[in-house]
């Protein structure tokens, strides 16, 4: 049977420490659903539709092998989303103790929830410290976030580097 696994996230905006997970996951999985779901603890800055379009857009141009869909989720539990495209195993970037902290009771509730596994990617550590709070901040102080972004998310914030 196939292996298929979700990379959810909230993705505003898509950062090069997203490709990077979302490249090696796919590597890993037959198919591979990287999934824009709104985090009702964070204020957003992009609609939902952009996010989708600036995904697309980065994992073509970062060349990610394998069988990669991309889509939004509203309608409830993330594990719901995961049941209906017969994906077992979330696939989660952790970064800090503060991810951990953060992920370990999800990971605990969706495995009760669903029988759904979460498995935790490293971060390499050339993105560690990229996040997409950081990268809206410099964004919003007029900073250039091209170090930070894949070149779609780039030229869509306006910043296309030096
Ligand atoms: N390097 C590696 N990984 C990274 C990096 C980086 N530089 N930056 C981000 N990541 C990882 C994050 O750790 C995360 O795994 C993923 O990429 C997405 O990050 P964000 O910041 O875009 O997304 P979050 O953290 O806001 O998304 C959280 C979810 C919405 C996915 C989360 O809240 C969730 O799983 N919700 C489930 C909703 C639900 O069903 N709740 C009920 C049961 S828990």
């Amino acid at each position: 049977s196939s292996r298929i696994a979700v990379v959810p996230g909230s993705f505003d905006p898509p950062t090069l420490g997203h490709i990077d997970v979302i490249r090696r996951a796919a590597a890993l999985y037959d198919e591979l659903h990287v999934l824009v779901v709104h985090n009702p603890d964070k204020e957003a800055m992009l609609p939902i539709a952009h996010r989708l379009a600036l995904l697309e857009q980065s994992i073509a141009e970062g060349e990610v092998v394998g069988n990669v869909i991309v889509a939004s989720w509203s309608m409830g539990l993330l594990v719901d989303y995961a049941t209906d495209v017969g994906a077992g195993v979330l696939v989660k970037g952790i970064r800090s103790q503060v991810d951990v902290a953060y992920e370990t009771p999800m990971a605990i509730v969706n495995r009760h929830l669903a029988h759904v596994e979460t498995v935790f990617l490293l971060p390499d550590p050339s993105h560690a410290l990229v996040s997409s709070s950081l990268v809206r901040q410099v964004a919003g102080l007029g900073g250039d976030v091209s170090p930070f972004v894949p070149g779609p998310v780039a030229r869509f914030l306006g910043s296309d580097g030096p």
